[in-house]
């Protein structure tokens, strides 16, 4: 089947770049999906209503199939699974952020984890899922960090029915039940995806169908998405998630899916080959490769590349008068501000108390038991950074393995020449 962006009679309107994206989106173009593949990063665990048909146990149930959560990642590792996976899937175009909760909802760990990635792989696509609650507050925001396509989660245009949808929504700090909250959300998801369709965004609808909640109403959802110009729609089976309120209810006839799928056609084209995936997803929808990418198989992955890279961690035990800057003679410490470095990241531990043993004298010459038990509480650490250091005391350190650098500036800069000059 040929890909039909070209031919969308949208009301926005859609710039070329967009259109060339599109092309190159499996789950937008028809025409990629088994030309490209996509990446999820699951990095957004909260959501912010409750649907009737989800159970948290599981991925958000308007972009997944009810199955095991998938597991959470930082935006950082969340850039290094990137990085492993681009390295092995050639046809990776497009990363997304589908839950396992609501990425708006997450708005923090979505923003960084799209910056990381997107500073070294300016073509890569973005796109992002969400229920729509939080789309106004965020909708410039996800503009201007590069997401261009954003699928939005619309079961009813009614509060009655909505009321049958959604238990409940929590906005602003507050919790809204039934019909006052699906109102809320609905009109949210309206507003925010004008804000996206008006500035050229490419808008996917999702609608989980009820049987008898929402099912004859949702020719009129797709008529309204069709004047807000959004691109296609993804009208999607209810698979009942055990533990869920709607865990009894029929599961969506096929037949009548692809019934309403052709009638609503006439107004927005119709995405037929949706695999309802998980939120951490990984390779084409046909072939999902998430499980080579495991969080055990990639912990083994940065293992192999930190051998390759030849990556040890340092401790650093560092003096410093306020916290902030190297500035304190190593004999003159009280304590020891604790760092560790690994590859080119460092984070501090802790800090420990030493025994004061040097009165003022730079060559000091105190006794040996109040030195040894300075050099004994940081007996584990690989290096001392430091304003300045006794030729002595230097030694008494090398003895047990531990390097000095002296360096005076703020501690920051001062692990860098560390991570440097243990390099060489
Ligand atoms: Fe993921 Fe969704 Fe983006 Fe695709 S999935 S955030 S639009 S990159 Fe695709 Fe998976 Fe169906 Fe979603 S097949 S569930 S439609
Ligand atoms: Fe569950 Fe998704 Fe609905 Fe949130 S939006 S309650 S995660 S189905």
């Amino acid at each position: 089947m040929d890909c039909n962006c070209s031919k969308i009679d949208n009301k926005n309107k859609i710039s070329d770049v967009m259109l060339e994206k599109t092309k190159k989106h499996p789950c937008y173009s028809v025409d990629a999906h088994n030309k490209f593949a996509r990446m999820h990063l699951p990095v957004a665990p909260n959501c912010n209503i409750s649907c009737n048909y989800c159970n948290r146990k599981f991925d958000c149930v308007n972009e997944s199939r009810p199955g095991v959560t998938s597991e959470i990642l930082t935006p950082k590792d969340a850039k290094i699974k990137f990085d492993i996976v681009k390295e092995k899937i050639g046809e990776l175009s497009v990363v997304g952020i589908a839950g396992p909760g609501d990425a708006l909802e997450n708005w923090d760990n979505t923003k960084k984890s799209i910056e990381l990635i997107r500073v070294e792989n300016p073509d890569i696509v973005f796109c992002l899922s969400t229920n729509g609650l939080m789309l106004p507050r965020y909708a410039q925001e996800i503009i201007q960090l590069g997401v261009t396509h954003v699928t939005v989660t619309v079961n009813c245009l009614d509060n009655k029915i909505g009321a049958k949808i959604y238990k409940y929504v929590n906005y602003k700090g507050k919790q809204y039940a039934l019909e006052v909250g699906a109102k809320l959300l609905l009109e949210n998801q309206l507003k925010g995806i004008k804000l996206l369709t008006s500035q050229g965004i490419i808008v996917k609808i999702n609608i989980v169908m009820l049987e008898g909640i929402n099912d004859h109403h949702i020719p009129d959802v797709v008529k309204k998405m069709k004047e807000l110009g959004v691109f296609i729609i993804n009208i999607m089976p209810l698979i009942p998630a055990q533990g869920s309120v709607f865990e009894n209810h029929p599961q969506t006839n096929m037949k009548e899916l692809t019934k309403m799928r052709d009638i609503c056609e006439l107004d927005v084209q119709q995405m037929r080959h949706c695999k309802q995936c998980r939120a951490d997803a990984i390779g084409m929808l046909c072939e999902d490769r998430s499980q080579e990418f495991s969080n055990k198989i990639m912990e083994e992955e940065v293992l192999k590349i930190d051998e390759k890279q030849n990556v040890k961690k340092l401790k650093v035990a560092v003096t410093s008068k306020n916290g902030r800057l190297v500035d304190l003679h190593y004999g003159h410490a009280k304590e020891f501000m604790i760092y560790e470095i690994n590859g080119s990241n460092f984070s501090y531990i802790e800090t420990r108390a030493a025994e004061k043993y040097c009165l003022g004298i730079e060559e000091c010459d105190e006794e040996e038991a109040r030195r040894d038990a300075a050099v004994n509480s940081i007996a584990d650490c690989d290096v001392v950074l430091t304003l300045r250091i006794g030729d002595n005391a230097e030694k008494k350190l090398l003895l047990r393995g531990i390097r000095s650098v002296i360096y005076w500036y703020t501690i920051e800069q001062g692990l860098k020449l560390v991570q440097k000059e243990m390099a060489n």
